[in-house]
């Protein structure tokens, strides 16, 4: 226990260090309110060709309230609609049932936060032309977290010139694809190769929970969440039998939680949410073996793994695994970019036909183009492969090299010396399955590993593997 805690706490101080570079100034992770200026400094546009619309209640007058009670819950308002009976300053109570934090951020700025069970209390002026609200904590509002509030007795007065307002969406624009920024900082290389199997058969590691800015390209900066400060958080490799204990800290500025596939636990038990600067401890027996993910589930969970929150767990087979020359571990995965040094775009992420800027291995695109992985001629390599998405299919293959044994999912595929003969070119594997492939580089030279799924090659998910001295000719 005490090597893997060393190895983790290495991770985290590289991490903070890194944090440390990116300096005091470093964007914070909240998206703007609405991405509309605020109602109060924003007069109705003076183009009447606007397409701005006031904000008119619905035909039930009488519903009209005296003050602002709101619920939150996961993810959601209720209501998502109030009619208030005249542009004034209303009390606010805002009462959030979810699981994770929430806030109530009107257009003009106004903002109440509460933690999962608590009621938090304000006041907010409503103008003329009414007010839109959502949840800031990214990828929320998205999801659902929206409301208006509309004025009973203006209805027809607030479609005048100047009454109308330039906040009735609360759209959270999504962007394409930022420019590559000549002054991002460098990335940092991910070693590839997989850790040693874990010595003793109870686990004590200690998981932070950090958020920082990472370079998951050239020029490309994801404000990420990470476990441990790296994305994919650490690999975890134990015994068939262990027990692991995750000793969480949340350090980061959001809720966040885990859930380890490798183990077996109810939903509501150990993957519940830890608050900004709380502790938890994930305790599971690796009664399975595999190559699993781990993963954030705080709602929305797509978000939370887009954003870089996930990591794999090796628990060997019975009796362990054979011997091998080199191993090396890889976790597939997309980046959806926000604008630079923002999180991932939600709205690019939870698009029904996702297109992700960057499809990678262990984090960042390319990097093992740029820095090829040497391993040895006819030595015998083997591959841990997750594919942790979060929505992507992964047909993992080496170029130049055929797999000769292949396990995926618990199903042991292929087998050195089958009698048939039998061999594979690609291992398929879908969000949060994993395998394991091996193969021997025949003779020096470069051999590409890639996803087949070709359009994404050119979006990072290309490496390479160099074998002696990469010439094949000498
Ligand atoms: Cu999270």
């Amino acid at each position: 226990m005490g090597h893997i805690s060393r190895r983790l706490t290495a991770i985290v101080a590289l991490g903070l260090v890194l944090a440390g570079c990116s300096g005091a100034g470093a964007p914070t992770w909240t998206y703007p309110p609405g991405g509309s200026p605020a109602a109060g400094a924003a007069p109705a546009s003076a183009n009447p060709s606007a397409s701005t619309q006031p904000i008119t209640p619905g035909p039930d007058v009488a519903a009209a309230v005296s003050s602002i009670d709101i619920k939150a819950f996961d993810l959601g308002f209720d209501p998502s609609s109030i009619t208030v009976a005249g542009a004034a300053t209303y009390d606010v109570t805002f009462q959030n049932t979810g699981s994770t934090f929430h806030d109530l951020t009107f257009s003009d700025g106004t903002k109440l936060g509460a933690d999962p069970g608590v009621t938090a209390t304000g006041k907010v002026t409503v103008p003329a032309a009414g007010l839109t609200f959502l949840c800031s904590v990214p990828g929320h509002a998205d999801a659902g977290m929206r409301g208006t509030i509309g004025v009973a007795t203006t209805a027809a007065a607030s479609t005048e010139p100047g009454a109308g307002s330039s906040a009735t969406t609360g759209a959270t624009a999504s962007v394409s694809a930022p420019t590559a920024d000549p002054n991002a900082a460098p990335y940092v290389l991910r070693d590839a190769t997989a850790p040693a199997v874990l010595p003793g058969t109870v686990h004590d590691i200690d998981l932070p929970i950090i958020e920082k800015d990472i370079t998951v390209a050239k020029g490309f900066v994801v404000r990420a969440w990470t476990f441990g400060g790296a994305v994919p958080g650490p690999t975890i490799r134990v015994h068939l039998g262990d027990t692991v204990r995750i000793n969480l800290k949340n350090e980061g500025a959001m809720a966040h939680s885990i859930d380890f596939h490798a183990s077996q636990t109810a939903w509501n038990d150990q993957m519940v949410d830890i608050a900004p600067g709380g502790t938890a401890t994930y305790t599971f027996k690796a009664d399975y073996a595999g190559v699993w993910m781990y993963h954030c589930g705080t709602a929305p969970a797509l978000e939370h793994i887009a954003n870089g929150m996930f990591g794999m767990v090796i628990v060997e087979p019975k009796g362990g695994l054979p011997k091998v020359d080199q191993e090396f571990a890889f976790v597939q995965s997309e980046w959806y970019l926000g604008a630079q040094g923002e999180p991932a775009d939600y709205a690019k992420a939870s698009a029904a036909a996702p297109a992700p800027d960057f499809v990678v291995f262990n984090g960042i695109a390319n990097q093992y183009k740029d820095n090829p992985i040497q391993v040895t001629t006819k030595g015998r390599v083997r591959v841990f492969v997750l594919d942790a998405g979060p929505s992507i299919d992964s047909s993992y293959h080496v170029v130049g090299t055929l797999f000769d044994e292949v396990t995926k999912e618990g199903v042991v595929a292929l087998k050195r010396g089958n009698a048939g003969g039998w061999g594979a070119q690609a291992i398929d594997l879908s969000p949060a399955q994993g395998g394991i492939v091996e193969f021997s580089p025949a003779e020096d030279g470069l051999y590409p590993f890639v996803t087949h799924a070709f359009n994404f090659v050119g979006r990072g998910a290309l490496g390479l593997f160099k074998a002696g001295d990469g010439d094949p000719k000498n």
